[in-house]
């Protein structure tokens, strides 16, 4: 096995007001300091720290409908966030976006979109659908809901957004899959159906296996193989004991050796464009919860980039060291 070495680039997003807990803004800083980016770079990558999006308070403003908590703020974080994604690819790096919560999903999937002219397609993997809109969410958080901004089939459900008007819904639910679904509401669920959104929940990993699940939800959202894969991996799709630290863990979820194979798979498509780690919260938990959960997204993030777990023969390595 010959480990070929990618161009990455690594943007934090420490934003935690598309929920309710503080300390998910803490992740990128916590992954940096247990040495995400030295990992990265001694699996023979070239690796650029990008920084971290800066969030400045927008306070409340009362041309925003109600129901949807902090938009000023989230609208400001994901239009930085899509610029310096987009700065990352046109220097032919993949991305790397490390939240915060899942509503900088909003950022990161439109700087894609942007950057690949709309040839992307999105991988969902997540115990949520986070497909609710203003009107059908009964939390006001903006975490369960950046894919319906996302997409072009439910933008007559949503009314004119003040502060978001660089985002513009680009993908279509034809190239949207999920993997992990457990905690769907009625609304999402409508949705899904009207709609027919490849949506892979725990009974179908029970019933195929992973390995088929992944396989048929690229296959169905990138049929040419022409589009650019965005994964966007919240890390509640692991099941409460792989993940415990997170704000809204759900049992009965993925384990991490399933969590690893979808990234293998993903990127031995060859299409992986960019990927997010989102929703650490390293507030939450004892500190060996803390360290299960960060042990577990990082090895997450090296199987996206290449990392076999059959072990690799770097390029220099070419015979045994004899006597
Ligand atoms: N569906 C619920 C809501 O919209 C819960 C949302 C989700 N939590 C997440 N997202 N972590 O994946 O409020
Ligand atoms: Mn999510
Ligand atoms: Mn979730
Ligand atoms: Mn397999």
């Amino acid at each position: 096995r010959k480990h070929e070495s990618s161009r990455i680039g690594i943007i934090g997003v420490p934003f935690h007001k598309g929920q309710s807990n503080i300390g998910v803004e803490e992740a990128p800083s916590t992954l940096r300091e247990i040495g995400l980016v030295k990992d990265m770079i001694a699996l023979g990558h070239n690796v650029k720290d990008f920084g971290d999006t800066v969030s400045t308070d927008q306070g409340i403003r009362h041309d925003v409908p109600d129901k949807i908590k902090r938009l000023p703020d989230l609208a400001l974080t994901c239009h930085q966030l899509s610029t310096m994604v987009q700065t990352v690819m046109s220097d032919q790096r993949k991305v790397l976006t490390i939240g915060g919560d899942h509503s900088i999903a909003l950022g990161s999937v439109d700087g894609h979109v942007q950057a690949k002219n709309g040839e992307v397609c999105l991988l969902w993997v997540d115990a949520h659908a986070d497909l609710n809109t203003a009107n059908t969410s009964d939390s006001g958080h903006m975490h369960g809901m950046p894919v319906s901004l996302l997409v072009k089939e439910l933008a007559d459900y949503w009314p004119y957004l003040p502060g978001l008007d660089w985002q513009t819904p680009r993908l279509s639910v034809q190239n949207l899959a999920y993997i992990g679904l457990r905690s769907v509401d009625n609304y999402e669920r409508l949705v899904i159906e009207r709609f027919g959104v490849s949506a892979f929940g725990m009974e179908d990993i029970e019933k195929y296996g992973i390995h088929a699940v992944t396989t048929l939800a690229l296959e169905k959202i990138n049929p040419n193989g022409n589009k650019s894969l965005h994964v966007s991996f919240d890390i509640d799709s692991l099941d409460t004991l792989e993940a415990p630290s997170t704000g809204t863990s759900v049992r009965g979820g993925l384990t991490l050796r399933e969590g690893v194979h979808i990234m293998e798979i993903a990127h031995r498509t060859g299409w992986l464009g960019a990927m997010d780690m989102v929703e650490i919260n390293p507030r939450i938990g004892n500190s060996l919860q803390v360290k299960t959960t960060l042990e577990a997204a990082t090895h997450v993030i090296k199987a996206a980039f290449g990392f076999s777990r059959s072990g690799h023969v770097p390029p220099h390595l070419e015979r045994m060291p004899g006597y």
